[in-house]
This record gives C-alpha cells, sequence and structure tokens, in this order.
C-alpha cells in the first residue's frame, strides 16, 4: 500500500493509550521521517484524529467518540462500501458534499459522514435536525448499472439493512419499517432514508443514499416539536451506543443487499422487507398527492409499490405517500 495506508494501519495496530514515535514508524514502514510526517499530514486531511505528543509519538484519538475513518475501519468488513470515507465535523448536508464528489468521479461504495449537518434534509424540503456527535448522518454513494426508474426501491434495500443491521448488534431492541422510508421504534421515528439520483437519459449515473439515525440523543437533545415523535437507540436501548460500530455494520449489510438487489431483483430482498415492516397487516391511512386512501397494507411488489386493499375489497398500488396507522 501507500505510505499513508502503512502509517494508518500501525497506528491502528497500536494498543490503547500507547504512543508510536516517528522514527519507530519511519523504521517499521521503510521511509524518512519527513515521509511520515507528510503522511500524517495527509491523513489529518482525510479526517483523522491523530495525537501528536512531543518525546511520545503518535496515536489516533480513539478514546473519542467520533465516527471518523478510523473509528469506522476498526469495524468495516466490506470490499466497497466505506472503503472510501470522506468525514466532516460539519456540514450543510451529507447529499450535497455526495452530489459534489459524485461529479469528481467518486467511486462506488464511497461513504460521505458528518458530525452535524445544518441543512439536513428529508424529503420535499423537510428538514432534518441533525445534532452534533449524536446520530449518524451519513450518504452512500452508489453506482449501480441500472435503468433510473429502479433507483426508488434502494429506499427499501437501505431500509432493510438498516433495521437488520441495528438488529445483529442491539438484539434488545425493535425497529420497524413504516413504509416506504422510515424506522420506528415503539412508533417512534428513529431513522429516515432519502435516495436521490443523478442520471443520464437512461441509466443510473449514481445513487446518493442518505441515512440519518438518531443514535445517542436524550429527550432534551430534540427540538420541542420532535420530542413526542421522535427517539434515539439510546432512549430506546438504555445505554450509549457506539456509532462507528453501527455504521460499519450498516455497510455490510447494504453491500449484501444491494449486491442481491442488482443480481435478482427485489425478489430476493421481498421476505426480508415484509419482516422488518410493522406496515404489512397493519390498518392504515395513506396520503398521496392527490387522495387520501384507507386500507389494509397487504404487501409489497417487486417493484416496491405498497398493496393497499381498499373497504370494498379492490387492492390499489400506492407509489409515493406519508401513511400513518389507523
Ligand atoms: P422525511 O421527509 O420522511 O421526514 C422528515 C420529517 O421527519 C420532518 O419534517 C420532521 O417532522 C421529522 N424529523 C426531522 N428530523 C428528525 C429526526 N432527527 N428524528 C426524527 N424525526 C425527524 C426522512 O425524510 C429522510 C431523512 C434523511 C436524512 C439523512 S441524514 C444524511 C443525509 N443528508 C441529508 O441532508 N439527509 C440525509
Amino acid at each position: 500500500g501507500t505510505t499513508k495506508e502503512k502509517v494508518l494501519q500501525a497506528l491502528l495496530a497500536l494498543p490503547q493509550e500507547a504512543y508510536v514515535s516517528g522514527e519507530q514508524l519511519a523504521t517499521a514502514c521503510g521511509i524518512s521521517r519527513t515521509a511520515i510526517w507528510k503522511a500524517i499530514q495527509t491523513l489529518e486531511q482525510d479526517g483523522y484524529d491523530i495525537e501528536s505528543v512531543r518525546k511520545k509519538g503518535y496515536r489516533l484519538a480513539s478514546s473519542k467518540d467520533f465516527v471518523d475513518r478510523a473509528h469506522i475501519a476498526q469495524h468495516l468488513q466490506t470490499k466497497h462500501i466505506g472503503q472510501v470515507i470522506h468525514y466532516y465535523k460539519e456540514v450543510t448536508s451529507t447529499q450535497i458534499i455526495a452530489s459534489d464528489l459524485v461529479q469528481q468521479n467518486a467511486p462506488h461504495g464511497t461513504v460521505v459522514i458528518a458530525e452535524a449537518q445544518t441543512a439536513g434534509r428529508g424529503r420535499m424540503a423537510r428538514e432534518w435536525d441533525s445534532a452534533a456527535g449524536k446520530g449518524i448522518w451519513m450518504t452512500i454513494i452508489l453506482r449501480p448499472d441500472l435503468p433510473p426508474h429502479q433507483a426508488p426501491q434502494f429506499t427499501l434495500v437501505a431500509a432493510v439493512a438498516v433495521v437488520n443491521a441495528m438488529k445483529s448488534l442491539y438484539p434488545t431492541i425493535t425497529p420497524e419499517i413504516k413504509w416506504p422510508n422510515d424506522i420506528l421504534i415503539n412508533g417512534k421515528k428513529t431513522t429516515g432514508i432519502l435516495t436521490e439520483m443523478i442520471a443520464e437519459a437512461d441509466r443510473v449515473q449514481a445513487l446518493l443514499v442518505g441515512i440519518g439515525i438518531n443514535v445517542n440523543q436524550q429527550k432534551e437533545h430534540f427540538p420541542e416539536e420532535l420530542q413526542s415523535i421522535a427517539t434515539s437507540l439510546r432512549m430506546e436501548a438504555g445505554e450509549v451506543l457506539d456509532r462507528a460500530a453501527l455504521v460499519a455494520e450498516i455497510c455490510r449489510y447494504m453491500e449484501n443487499y444491494s449486491e442481491q438487489y442488482v443480481t435478482y431483483g427485489f425478489s430476493r430482498l421481498k421476505t426480508l422487507w415484509e419482516e422488518a415492516s410493522g406496515t404489512i397487516g397493519k390498518n392504515i391511512r395513506a396520503t398521496t398527492l392527490r387522495e387520501v386512501l384507507e386500507g389494509t397494507a397487504v404487501g409489497i411488489t417487486e417493484d416496491g409499490v405498497l398493496q393497499l386493499r381498499l373497504a370494498n375489497g379492490d387492492v390499489r398500488g400506492i407509489y409515493s405517500a406519508d401513511i400513518e396507522l389507523t
């Protein structure tokens, strides 16, 4: 690998609280002290939090709770998703940064993640509250070779990935998908997903899968208007959780499920989605742009269209709507 990668490996391999001197790094990597110093600077520009202490040397400031690349890399088990991470302390929206990175040819699987967003957004220009250091505010850039009409299904793919990643790390919590793009725990919103697309006429150029997860907030960290409808994993699990570990687990599930989706279509994921869903089998009200429909959610089609059985027995396909349980 490059010098930068070698230095990073050496820093990651250090025991907790231990330092490595520039001289030790130079010997271990077989390069000059100056090259080490430059590599450290590049790593810092990349967002690594490197402590340098006179007469002791360098170490990653890993005792702090950050979602920087070093913390995520400790848990990462993927080939593509998360192999490139752009980490920021604060951004307007990770969706905006990601769309710029697509123009600069960011590879498939690139992750953009920030401690805080000043203009986090949901669907239809709604705001997404993104408290500093408390949640996971990230965008995954995917470059599947698919026609544009298959893009919206990635919201469903991401929702199953997030639910199953949460369940695998925290077996006591009970996250459920609320079609199409929310994840609720005990009826309160813990996660929102926003999939945006950059496309040519007949091919997807890139998908920006935005995932916002409330992880370590307490009630008072939410603005008042959200306090009755939002929750965090910490509030549900009763303990502070490791955000970086959850990011890596989401990358793992997302890589697996999006490969399945690209290869086989939604049919393989349909059952997983229905299992993770809190919508199927329930009576709901769906507000679309044109009308309000009430009925029982009976399933989801291969295209990700929600099937609603009305009182008169007709089954209607819902492509886009806000739904609530009745
Ligand atoms: P949505 O339009 O379904 O939901 C937005 C609504 O959710 C808001 O109008 C508000 O009522 C509520 N809300 C806002 N913030 C929160 C919160 N932190 N917790 C619970 N409820 C909230 C959902 O849109 C899609 C959100 C995607 C967010 C990610 S974060 C990373 C990426 N960057 C970015 O700007 N957006 C995505």
